[in-house]
């Protein structure tokens, strides 16, 4: 199957692993994030404050608890500052460090929200194509890493995400 796009919440998607867009802390907070928390229970919150952070671009993975999903990689992407901070290369090992970590936790199938672009600010047309480019790029030497989806949260990221798959 590849790299596919869907329309829908992440917390309800039957994947070996989900990704969280989280923050440094790994705390929890708003969007995907605080769906992910809500929906695994207070377990999750519990293993993560044993974790200590995460830096920007790296990833960390828990158990998934309640969810569908047997892990979850927590990968806090870049705050987007303008585009001369690096961001392209933080939002790249994102995507990159979270599916190193599906692959050595020995996953198939694995699913991403939009990084960075919601409360982070990136800008959703040049965010698309980098996170396509390293899961394409990606796919083509693991090997249990199969199946990766993006999960849209709403009609205009999906078709951002459609239209860098096309290229
Ligand atoms: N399933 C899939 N996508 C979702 C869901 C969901 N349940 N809920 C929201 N989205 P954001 P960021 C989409 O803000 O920009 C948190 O407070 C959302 O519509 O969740 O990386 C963290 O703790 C958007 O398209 O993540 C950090 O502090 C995308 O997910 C900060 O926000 C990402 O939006 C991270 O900001």
């Amino acid at each position: 199957m590849g790299l596919t796009c869907m329309l829908g919440d992440i917390t309800n998607v039957k994947a070996d692993a989900i990704v969280n867009a989280a923050n440094t802390s790994l705390l929890g907070g708003g969007g995907v994030d605080g769906a992910i928390h809500r929906a695994a229970g207070p377990e999750l919150l519990e293993e993560c404050r044993a974790l200590h952070g995460c830096r920007t671009g790296e990833a960390k993975i828990t158990k998934g608890y309640r969810l569908l999903a047997h892990y979850v990689i927590h990968t806090p992407g870049p705050i987007w500052h303008g585009g001369n901070q690096n961001e392209a290369d933080l939002l790249k090992n994102s995507y990159y460090n979270s599916l190193q970590l599906a692959e050595q936790y020995q996953c198939k199938t694995v699913a991403f929200p939009s990084i960075s672009t919601g409360v982070y600010r990136y800008p959703l047309g040049l965010a698309a194509p980098i996170a396509v480019n390293t899961i394409t790029e990606f796919l083509k030497t693991s090997h249990y890493v199969q199946d990766v989806i993006m999960v849209c949260f709403d009609s205009v990221t999906k078709q951002a995400y459609e239209d860098a798959m096309m290229v």
